[in-house]
């Protein structure tokens, strides 16, 4: 059975510096995620030693982390059926040349760290990165005519 999650998607300084944040917004909705929370926000060191955490001793971190304080990002949250899964699928693995021909990754860019979008891992992590980058009530609940077509009980 499938859950209905949400899930956090940040568009990263490449995809503003390349002007394609339109682009990666609309794969999301014309694929059916909701859009219930964005804004645009500058990270800082501390936020981002939080989300990369798990990349800490490697050696790229302190350039993972340059790159992202580059110009601010947008952040995101979609909210679907396994959204979790779902748009880890849209986004497509980390290293762009290998990712399947299709995904934002594969289709917009070349290279890490410059791979276009973060996307939330597990369920746990969206929470935790939800939380992160929203206060409660920067996140919307509502119901769109759309619903019944994205949410319905399906498979
Ligand atoms: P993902 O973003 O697919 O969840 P991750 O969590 O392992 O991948 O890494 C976070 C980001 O760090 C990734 O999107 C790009 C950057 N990164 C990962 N591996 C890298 C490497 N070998 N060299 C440079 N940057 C890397
Ligand atoms: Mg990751």
């Amino acid at each position: 059975m499938a859950d209905i999650q949400k899930t956090l998607v940040l568009i990263k300084p490449d995809a503003i510096q390349r002007e394609l944040v339109g682009r990666v917004v609309v794969r999301f909705e014309e694929k059916g995620l909701k859009l219930c929370a964005m804004k645009m926000t500058h990270l800082d060191e501390v936020t981002l030693t939080e989300h990369y955490g798990h990349l800490k001793e490697k050696p790229f971190f302190p350039s993972l982390l340059q790159f992202m304080m580059q110009t601010p990002i947008v952040a995101m949250v979609l909210e679907g059926l396994d959204a979790v899964d779902t748009v880890r699928a849209i986004v497509g693995s980390t290293n762009p040349r290998v990712a399947d021909a299709g995904t934002i990754r594969a289709d917009l860019s070349m290279n890490v760290p410059s791979n276009m979008v973060h996307a939330s891992d597990s369920v746990e992590a969206a929470v935790a990165e939800i939380n992160r980058f929203f206060k409660p009530e920067e996140v919307f609940n509502y119901e769109k005519f759309t619903d019944k077509y994205h949410f319905g009980e399906g498979i």
